[in-house]
C-alpha cells in the first residue's frame, strides 16, 4: 500500500529551508571537492534534502561524518510480513512453531540452553515502505528494545536483489535509544563473491567454507555515501524500530525480496546463512517436539522472518517467500488527516480528492 500526500507537512517546509540554506552555501549547488575549511558536522535534526541525486560530501576516514540527506517521517506501507511470536509459549521456554532450520528460518528469541525468553528480540511484524530515495523498514517486537538489559542486539533487514535465494545486502544496526534518525551503529554488508547460502541458498550446507557477507560498505556513516543507512526508535506508533536505507546503496533495484532480522547472539555477517555454519545438531531447536535437538544451542538469541516481495506480486515459488494472503490491489483503503495533509492508504497512489473506496487508479 502507498500513501499519497495532499499538502506539504510543516516538517517538509522546514527541510526545504535547510536545503536552501545548504544550497546557498555551496557554489553552484555542487559539493566542493576541496573545502577551504573543514566542514562542520550537522546535527542530525538539522540535516535534510538538498537536490536529490546530488553527490554527498565525502567523509574523511577520521573526521566528522557530514550528512547531506536524512530520512524523514513516513506513513505509507508497501508490503508487510507477519511473523510467529513466542509471547504465549515463551514462559514455557519454547517456540510454538515458525522455526525451520532447513529453510534458514529461525524463531529463537531465547537464551541458549536455558531457553529464557527474550521478547525484545521477538519480531511480530515487519513493514516496508518505499518513498524515493528511501526504503523504510518498520519492525514490531513483543517488547521494546529498552528491555534488552546488558544484551546488545542488532535489528535489520536482508535483501535478495536478484531473487536467487542468496542474500545480497545485510543492513542492521544497534538498538537505537531515541526517535532521532542516526547512522551510529548501523552497518551495511554485501557479498562480493556471491557465496552467501553456500551451495544451496537458504538450505543447509554445514559445514561450509563460504565467506558469507564479507564486505562492509557502510559503518556508522563511513562509506561511499555517509547517508546510506539510518536507524531510530519507532515514532508515532510506527513500530518499535525503524530503518531507512538509500535505495542507491542497493543499486536502486525495481524488484527484490526482503526479510527482517533481530540478532543478539551470533551477529556474524560472514557466517550467513547461519544454517551453513552450524549443523542442526549444533544449532539445537526451540521446538520441544524436536526431542533430539531441543533446546537451542549454537544458533540462539535471534529471530528472522520469511521473505516478502517488493515491486511485484510473488508467484509463491520465490526462495524463502512468505506464504501469506495479500490484500487486493484495488480501492483506497483508508484516509487520515495529518494536520493540513490528508493521507490515503492504497496499493497504488490514491488520486487527488480520493476518499475511502475511491478507485485507486483514475
Ligand atoms: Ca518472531
Ligand atoms: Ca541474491
Ligand atoms: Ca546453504
Ligand atoms: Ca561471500
Amino acid at each position: 500500500m502507498r500513501l499519497y500526500f495532499k499538502g506539504a507537512p510543516l516538517a517538509s517546509v522546514m527541510y526545504l529551508l535547510v536545503a536552501l540554506t545548504l544550497a546557498c552555501a555551496l557554489p553552484g549547488g555542487a559539493a566542493p571537492s576541496q573545502p577551504s575549511s573543514p566542514p562542520a558536522a550537522l546535527p542530525t535534526s538539522a540535516v535534510s534534502g538538498v537536490t536529490p541525486g546530488e553527490p554527498a560530501l565525502e567523509a574523511s576516514p577520521t573526521g566528522p561524518v557530514v550528512h547531506i540527506l536524512a530520512p524523514a517521517e513516513f506513513y505509507g506501507l508497501d508490503r508487510y510480513i507477519n511473523d510467529t511470536v513466542c509471547e504465549v509459549t515463551g514462559a514455557q521456554g519454547r517456540a510454538p512453531g515458525g522455526d525451520q532450520i532447513a529453510l534458514n528460518r529461525f524463531e529463537r528469541p531465547f537464551q541458549a540452553s536455558t531457553m529464557q525468553y527474550l521478547p525484545f528480540l521477538d519480531i511480530k511484524r515487519a513493514e516496508l515502505n518505499h518513498e524515493a530515495p528511501w526504503i523504510y523498514i518498520a519492525l514490531w517486537l513483543i517488547a521494546p528494545p529498552s528491555e534488552r538489559g546488558e544484551m546488545q542486539p542488532l535489528y535489520g533487514v536482508e535483501f535478495d536483489i536478484d531473487i536467487d535465494g542468496r542474500g545480497d545486502f545485510l543492513v542492521w544496526g544497534n538498538a537505537p535509544t531515541s526517535s532521532a534518525w542516526t547512522t551510529d551503529g548501523v552497518q551495511v554488508w554485501t557479498d562480493a563473491n556471491e557465496d552467501v547460502g553456500a551451495t544451496n541458498p537458504l538450505e543447509p550446507d554445514a559445514p561450509a567454507a563460504s565467506s558469507g557477507y564479507e564486505t562492509n560498505i557502510f559503518n556508522a556513516g563511513r562509506g561511499a555515501d555517509p547517508d546510506g543507512a539510518w536507524i531510530r526508535l519507532g515514532a508515532g506508533g510506527g513500530g518499535d524500530i525503524q530503518l531507512a536505507i538509500k535505495e542507491s546503496l542497493l543499486g536502486s533495484p525495481p524488484t527484490f525480496m526482503w526479510n527482517a532480522w533481530s540478532d543478539a547472539g551470533l551477529k556474524q555477517p560472514s557466517w550467513f546463512d547461519y544454517n551453513d555454519h552450524f549443523t542442526s545438531a549444533e544449532a539445537g531447536s526451540p521446538l520441544v517436539e524436536m526431542k533430539d535437538l531441543y533446546p537451542i544451542k549454537a544458533i540462539f538469541a535471534l529471530d528472522n522472518t520469511c521473505r516478502e516481495a517488493f515491486g511485484f506480486t510473488p508467484g509463491g515459488s520465490e526462495p524463502g517467500v512468505c506464504q501469506q494472503a495479500r490484500p487486493p490491489a484495488t480501492g483506497c483503503l483508508h484516509c487520515v488527516i495529518f494536520g493540513m495533509a490528508k493521507v490515503c492508504t492504497c496499493l497504488v497512489p490514491c488520486q487527488a480528492g480520493a476518499n475511502p473506496g475511491t478507485p485507486c487508479s483514475p
